[in-house]
């Protein structure tokens, strides 16, 4: 048996955060240059803020819904869908609401925190496109109100919220599983997401890190990338391809010999 196969059929699991979507032109959370102007997440992004200025919190996502659709996938989007071809089990979860790995090719993908292309009413339950939304909202109109006299919300998830039935738990096994982690543009501050990295690290994934800055979990990464993802992915993807190529050839001369 050849080390190639052993290699592909590994658990790898990828974990990103805003950081893997900053080169789509999408401001991060935290982090160098990744604030909004006019609004903090920490406060926006809670059911109480919404509770208290519905039309505030509702046009903040609004804005970023139409960013989110108007932007496209980057380099580093294509090159973990790109991996899905050299590890079969490879699986993402992220912490976006973007849809941008789902857009740039990769097919197994857990949301931790919603998506923002959705939105669902606050009272009854409904989901609709938040596109159809999107078209009726005049700037001096409050925010859309579900059939019921409920409010419509994007469906993410906020501070104080818990995550998506049995989502978490589905990434949860998978990263106690995986035997290579790639943590890419994540602050690892935001729990139970972060907790991710700890449960890999502990059941001995091989950890690697891709972030232009150290975070609080950096100290559990066998390597560190401190660059951008979209300059880093391709690279180690190629890389990866490229070893993976090599034993292969090595593993038909092993099995053929070099006489007939
Ligand atoms: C680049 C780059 C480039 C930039 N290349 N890198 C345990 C301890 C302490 C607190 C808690 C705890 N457990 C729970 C909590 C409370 C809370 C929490 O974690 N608070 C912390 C802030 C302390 N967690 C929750 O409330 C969660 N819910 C929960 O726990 O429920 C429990 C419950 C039980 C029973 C009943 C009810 C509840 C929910 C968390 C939801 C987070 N929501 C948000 C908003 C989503 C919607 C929206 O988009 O507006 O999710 S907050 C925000 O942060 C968003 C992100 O997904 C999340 C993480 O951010 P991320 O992705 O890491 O981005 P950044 O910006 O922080 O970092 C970007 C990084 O990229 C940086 O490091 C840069 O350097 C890097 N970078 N450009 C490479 N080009
Ligand atoms: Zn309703």
């Amino acid at each position: 048996m050849g080390k190639s196969v052993v290699l592909r059929s590994i658990p790898v699991v990828v974990f990103t955060g805003a950081g893997v979507s900053a080169e789509s032109g999408l401001a991060t959370f935290r982090g160098v240059g990744g604030l909004w102007a006019d609004f903090d997440p920490v406060t926006l992004a809670t059911p109480e803020a919404f509770a208290r200025e519905p039309k505030r919190v509702w046009d903040w996502y609004a804005s970023r819904y139409v960013g989110v659709r108007d932007s496209e996938p980057n380099a580093a989007h294509r090159a973990i869908a790109r991996l899905e071809a050299s590890f079969p089990s490879l699986l993402v979860v992220t912490q976006n609401i973007d849809r941008m790995h789902q857009r740039a090719g990769s097919k197994r993908v857990l949301e931790l925190h919603g998506n923002i292309w959705t939105a669902r009413c606050n009272a009854c339950g409904r989901e609709v496109d938040m596109a159809s939304l999107i078209d009726l909202t005049d700037p001096t109109a409050d925010s859309p109100r579900c059939g019921c006299g409920g409010r419509m919300r994007p469906s993410v998830v906020w501070f104080g919220e818990r995550l998506p039935m049995g989502v978490f738990e589905e990434a949860a096994e998978a990263a106690s599983d995986c035997r290579l982690l790639l943590v890419v543009g994540t602050s690892a501050t935001v729990y139970p997401a972060a907790g991710l990295i700890e449960l890999a690290a502990q059941n001995g994934a091989f950890v690697v890190e891709v972030n232009r800055e150290a975070t609080p979990l950096s100290h559990l990464a066998d390597r560190s990338y401190r660059d951008l993802a979209g300059d880093v992915l391709p690279r180690l993807v190629t890389r990866i391809e490229r070893r993976l190529a090599e034993d292969r050839e090595a593993q038909l001369r092993d099995l053929f010999g070099d006489e007939p």
